[in-house]
């Protein structure tokens, strides 16, 4: 790392210490930037690490809500407006009972330089709470959307600050969370993306962030002259990215070996084709069961409990989708025994630092979630351009930006690792080119 970058990163690291994931995060964007740095010494002279690395603006506040026995029940929320230099703040909401300032710095970090990356006008933020919607009623889940919506409105707006969904929060919360804005502000603005097809959603905005890496791996396949047909896939999770991924890689001709979800992990030898996955999408989305219910249904499934997929049958590719650190060394090294040629990721730092360097050392394709899940985060920035102009696109337009975007971040964050010497290094590229669009914007926006 250079001197400029090891120096600013040990004051955040002396300064927050326990915030163990987002030092994660800058560490490893730190250690991409230091021939840039040393080529450009203008950076240093801007304090653009500094800046960079101190979110524009936290929110934090209190989430009170009664539950369906009458009790009342508190939580924690939070909005990460972290860079607005290219754009509003743009970023995801998760509700999950993990969720602390450490977590959403590091998704809201890494959210500005994957905005940047889309090459739509987009800054980087990041939100949620502690709250868990698991097992609670539609009702629960609206009392809780609505008192958060109630302390967040204020902050947000269609030209300021536009939330999303993130993990726990899909179309039901964007719904509730929309309708409480609406009513306070009157107005039907487009401060929210995600939303349902009937009152402002885009097409293939659920699909986006998993069929976005699956054209991201299949970019990164081809520089190898493979494709994801006939492929044995490992994929983790079974929420909404993990589903879409498995339906792109289905359609591609790969084989879904895995699913995962928070109690463990289900095999199906025989693949998980477009029937077994309507089963799970059912199972997920309508009934919102556990993923053993899988198993309990087809002969061909093994439920692991308690376990990833990583260890668990050998595949040709490996598509993160859970949570954050969900891959570790060890994972690394079986896949990579059992013959994986590439791990791309859907989910936000899926992987360990160790990794991810042992996929570098060993010339495994890695393709790092910034670059490679942005599909999400660009489609929501297409919903957003079909809003402002109050009409919609047809799903091909909407799947072919989507494409061509996948496309060119691809393209580019190559370039950026071969001038850097690294041709490969995917995380190297991702990281160059997506702080350099900020950090000259910044720049040029003075003090
Ligand atoms: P969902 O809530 O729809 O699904 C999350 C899935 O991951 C569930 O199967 C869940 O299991 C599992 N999971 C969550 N936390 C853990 C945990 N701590 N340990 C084990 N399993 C866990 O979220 P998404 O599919 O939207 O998000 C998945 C990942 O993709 C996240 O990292 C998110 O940040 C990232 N992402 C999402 C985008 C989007 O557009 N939605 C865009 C870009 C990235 P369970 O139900 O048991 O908790
Ligand atoms: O991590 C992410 O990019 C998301 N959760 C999607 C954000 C968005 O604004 O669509």
């Amino acid at each position: 790392m250079n001197n400029y970058a090891a120096r600013v990163f040990e004051d955040i690291k002396a300064k927050t210490p326990w915030e163990k994931e987002f030092l994660q995060s800058v560490f490893e964007v730190f250690e991409s930037l230091g021939k840039m740095l040393e080529r450009d010494r203008k950076y240093e002279k801007n304090c653009i690490l500094e800046r960079i690395t101190i979110p524009e603006r936290v929110i934090m506040f209190q989430v009170p809500w009664v539950d369906d026995k009458g009790n009342v029940q508190v939580n924690q929320g939070y909005r990460v407006q972290f860079n607005s230099a290219i754009g509003p703040y743009k970023g995801g909401l998760r509700f999950h009972p993990s969720v602390n300032l450490s977590i959403l710095k590091f998704l809201g970090f890494e959210q500005i330089f994957k905005n940047s990356l889309t090459t739509l006008p987009l800054g980087g933020g990041k939100g949620g709470s502690n709250f868990d919607p698991k097992d609670k009623s539609d009702r629960e889940v609206m009392a809780f959307c609505q008192s958060f919506m109630r302390e967040l409105y204020s902050h947000i707006g269609p030209d300021t600050d536009v939330p999303a969904g993130d993990i726990g929060v899909g179309g039901r919360e964007i719904g509730y969370l929309f309708g409480m804005y609406k009513k306070i502000v009157n107005a039907h603005q487009s401060v929210l993306t995600g939303k349902s097809l009937n009152w402002g959603g885009s097409l293939i905005r659920p699909e986006a962030t998993g069929y976005g890496n699956v054209y991201f791996a299949s970019e990164m396949l081809k520089t190898r002259g493979i494709s994801f047909d006939g492929r044995k896939v490992l994929i983790s999770g079974s929420g909404n990215v993990a589903q879409f991924t498995a339906q792109k890689v289905i359609n591609e001709g790969g084989k879904v070996i895995s699913l995962s979800d928070s109690s463990g992990t289900v095999i199906d030898k025989d693949g998980i084709d477009h029937e077994k996955l309507e089963f799970i999408m059912e199972l997920k989305n309508v009934r919102r069961g556990r993923i053993s219910k899988f198993a309990d249904e087809y002969p061909s499934v093994t439920f692991f409990e308690g376990s990833k997929p990583w260890q668990l049958a050998s595949a040709d590719v490996a598509l993160p989708s859970a949570t954050q650190n969900e891959l570790n060394l060890d994972d690394a090294k079986e896949l990579v025994k059992n013959g994986c040629v590439c791990i791309s990721e859907g989910a936000n730092m899926p992987s360990t630092p160790e990794a991810v360097e042992f996929c570098h050392a060993n010339d495994i394709l890695f393709g790092p979630g910034k670059a490679a899940n942005a599909g999400g985060v660009a489609t929501s920035g297409l919903e957003m351009s079909q809003n402002a102009m109050r009409m919609g696109w047809l799903a091909e337009e909407v799947d072919a930006k989507l494409k061509g975007i996948m496309h060119n971040i691809h393209a580019v964050s190559r370039v950026a690792a071969e001038e850097s010497g690294e041709p490969d290094n995917y995380v190297l590229g991702a990281n160059v080119a997506g702080f350099k669009k900020v950090a000259d914007a910044i720049i040029d926006l003075g003090v």
